[in-house]
């Protein structure tokens, strides 16, 4: 595959180059290897869920069934909803963790602090637990208590949903059977229904799988972010770099990848303290890298920049300048080893289900957080003396780029435009959507796929977005790929935004002594911080007093890949979102399962998917969505 093929980000083009100059087999290498897919598979027409199978559909005519009986729609469906469970799985399972160390951080038993009591003071209170005359470790423990019984029966709903879903929401997924009762009970039902001779409707699966989304919408994003905004910090406006041309050639370069920020923290905190012993090396200091969402947890918070996204990472160690890769789970791909393998890099995985042969595996506790982010850290140092200076080659490019977005930060950057400071910070921003000088508002999430052109999509929808003066959030990989393209920065405001979004932007930035405009993407964090789009849509939706399936905003993940993506997905679309996907998630051979989720889940809930692959055609319709939504309220 030519190399201009693969991305539309030149440094990785270049190590693309470089890849094959070295002999070092990449993801396209594999990606080709595997051509042609197989068209059963792809239309989720395959099932192996007994002995008996596979079992496959002929979409043309016979068979129609699999050996059981059941039909495509019922296969189709299953499919369907046991990836979206995967997806629920590791964002709850993540979240869990979060929790285990709130509750160890309040007993003292962790070398961690509660960073942002404020946080912890709000979350307490929209969960209702009394605040007054508490401690900080006191009321730590208390919201742990409650978090930790969201995983215990015996209940209509998780508080975590009820705190942060509108009511109206919360009637909504009633009415229509989707309200989970709590996370391992619905994922562990998930896993029976579909399992063989038990659910063969496809409907019924259809709405299971609208559960799974709020398993990991309030189970997993709200709850994980809350719980790290709590012990690490809520995220404010920060100024950074992006792109693989961050790395330093005179530094020991470390790379953070995954997804739980309690490793990464550490390391960078290690890697500040550790900056001697690098110097004795030789070196002139360490660079700390992030990789796909750990690299956006501790851009978020410490301004890390970012070396790069999902399908970056196999050329981030072509560059032959990183010392260590350190990975706990998620997104990590396994060839990772076999790259590092080519040249001097250390890769260490540290979470007990992560495990990649070929890699160090160093267990990271809790318990011992500093001596095993100080060994790590050494480690990376020790693989710097081996470098090879022949071997390195880093692209000289990185591009400005902002982070800190949460929604925190957005009320107080827009509520700097009220002239009355007693009124809802959002105002200013439904103000300016109302008048039109915004047009609506658009996340842009989501993950790499080899099925497209790396990057392409998420930027060129974003682009196209922004000229419609369309207001971009962004998160999880994508938000890497829009701050390569330097449209999350002030340049990027005069650069890309429609005008009269760039005057809201410029006037939003100069009120809230920011020193230049906001950027026109908004950078919310990583995937599991998608929660702050739902709390966004819900404080605007309330600041506006509409229901969030009215608001003129839509949701895509462009390049979607992982069953996490559907699973948030799935949340959007229950949340009453306008939710665009570029491809179908292997659910083309169900006739009735494609009309349920494009088109008769919006009399249900309100919004609905959209397949598109091609990115002028998506935004085209995601901006007529957009002005449809504006006819609909008269403006
Ligand atoms: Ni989100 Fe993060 Fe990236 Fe996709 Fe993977 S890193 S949690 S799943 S690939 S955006
Ligand atoms: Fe075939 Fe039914 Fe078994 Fe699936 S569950 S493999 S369709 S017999």
């Amino acid at each position: 595959m030519n190399t201009e093929d693969m991305s539309v980000n030149p440094a990785v083009q270049q190590m693309a180059e470089k890849a094959k100059r070295d002999d070092v087999e990449t993801v396209w290498d594999r990606y080709e290897q595997q051509q042609p897919q197989c068209g059963f598979g792809e239309l989720g027409i395959c099932c192996r869920n007994c002995l008996q199978g596979p079992c496959r559909i002929n979409p043309f005519g016979e068979p129609s069934h699999g050996i059981c009986g059941i039909s495509a729609d019922g296969i189709v469906a299953r499919n369907f909803l046991r990836f979206s469970a995967g997806g629920a799985a590791t964002h709850a399972d993540h979240a869990f963790e979060t929790v285990e160390m709130l509750s160890k951080t309040a007993e003292g038993s962790v070398p961690y602090e509660i960073a942002d009591p404020a946080k912890l003071k709000a979350v307490a209170a929209k969960l209702g637990v009394p605040t007054r005359g508490k401690s900080v470790k006191r009321l730590a423990a208390d919201v742990a208590k409650v978090a930790f019984e969201d995983f215990a029966p015996g209940k209509e709903t998780m508080r975590w949903l009820t705190a942060n879903a509108p009511e109206e929401r919360v009637n909504v997924w009633r009415e229509a059977g989707i309200l989970p009762k709590d996370p391992d009970l619905e994922i562990r039902r998930v896993m029976h229904q579909t399992s063989m001779g038990v659910d063969a409707d496809y409907t019924n699966m259809v709405l299971a799988a609208m559960k799974m989304g709020l398993v990991d919408a309030y189970s997993g994003l709200q709850l994980g972010c809350d719980v790290q905004d709590i012990v690490f910090g809520t995220p404010k406006p920060v100024k950074t770099q992006a792109n693989l041309g961050v790395l330093d050639e005179d530094k020991v370069n470390i790379i953070v990848h995954g997804h739980v920020p309690f490793l990464s923290e550490k390391i960078v905190e290690w890697a500040r303290k550790l900056e001697g012993e690098a110097k004795k090396a030789g070196a002139k200091g360490i660079k700390i890298a992030g990789m796909c969402c750990t690299g956006n947890e501790v851009l978020m918070r410490k301004g890390i920049p970012s070396a790069g996204n999902f399908l970056a990472q196999e050329f981030a160690i072509i560059t032959g300048a990183v010392d260590l890769m350190v990975v706990d789970v998620q997104c990590v791909m396994p060839s990772l080893a076999q790259v590092a393998s080519c040249y001097h890099t250390k890769l260490v995985t540290t979470h007990e289900i992560g495990k990649i042969p070929g890699a160090e595996h160093m267990p990271f506790n809790a318990e011992t957080a500093d001596e095993d982010a100080q060994r790590i850290v050494r480690m990376g140092i020790e693989a710097y003396k081996k470098r090879n200076l022949s071997r390195v080659e880093i692209p000289d490019i990185r591009q400005e780029m902002w982070g800190g977005f949460s929604v925190e930060a957005i009320e107080e950057i827009f509520g700097c435009l009220n002239s009355d400071k007693s009124e809802n910070p959002l105002k200013p921003l439904v103000d300016a959507i109302t008048s039109g000088q915004i047009t609506g508002v658009a996340a842009v999430l989501g993950c790499n796929n080899t099925r497209f052109k790396h990057d392409s999509m998420i930027t060129r929808i974003a682009e196209r977005l922004l000229q419609e003066n369309i207001l971009v959030l962004t998160g999880g990989c994508a938000a890497h790929s829009l701050g390569n393209t330097g449209m999350m920065c002030p340049e990027g405001t005069e650069k890309y935004a429609g005008e009269s979004l760039r005057k809201v932007l410029e006037a939003a930035g100069q009120a809230a002594g920011l020193g230049a405009a906001v950027p026109p993407v908004l950078h919310i964090g990583s995937c599991v911080d998608n929660s702050r789009v739902g709390a966004l849509l819900t404080n605007l939706a309330a600041a506006a007093n509409l229901d969030i399936k009215d608001l003129p905003v839509a949701a895509s993940a462009p390049e979607l890949a992982h069953e996490k993506s559907v699973a948030i997905g799935n949340w959007c679309v229950a949340l009453g979102v306008f939710t665009h996907i570029g491809m179908a998630p292997f659910v083309g051979g169900g006739r009735e399962v494609t009309r349920m989720l494009t088109s008769e889940m919006e009399k249900l809930v309100g919004g609905k998917y959209y397949v598109e692959p091609d990115p002028d055609k998506a935004a085209d319709t995601i901006i007529a969505h957009i002005k449809a939504k504006r006819s609909a309220l008269g403006i």
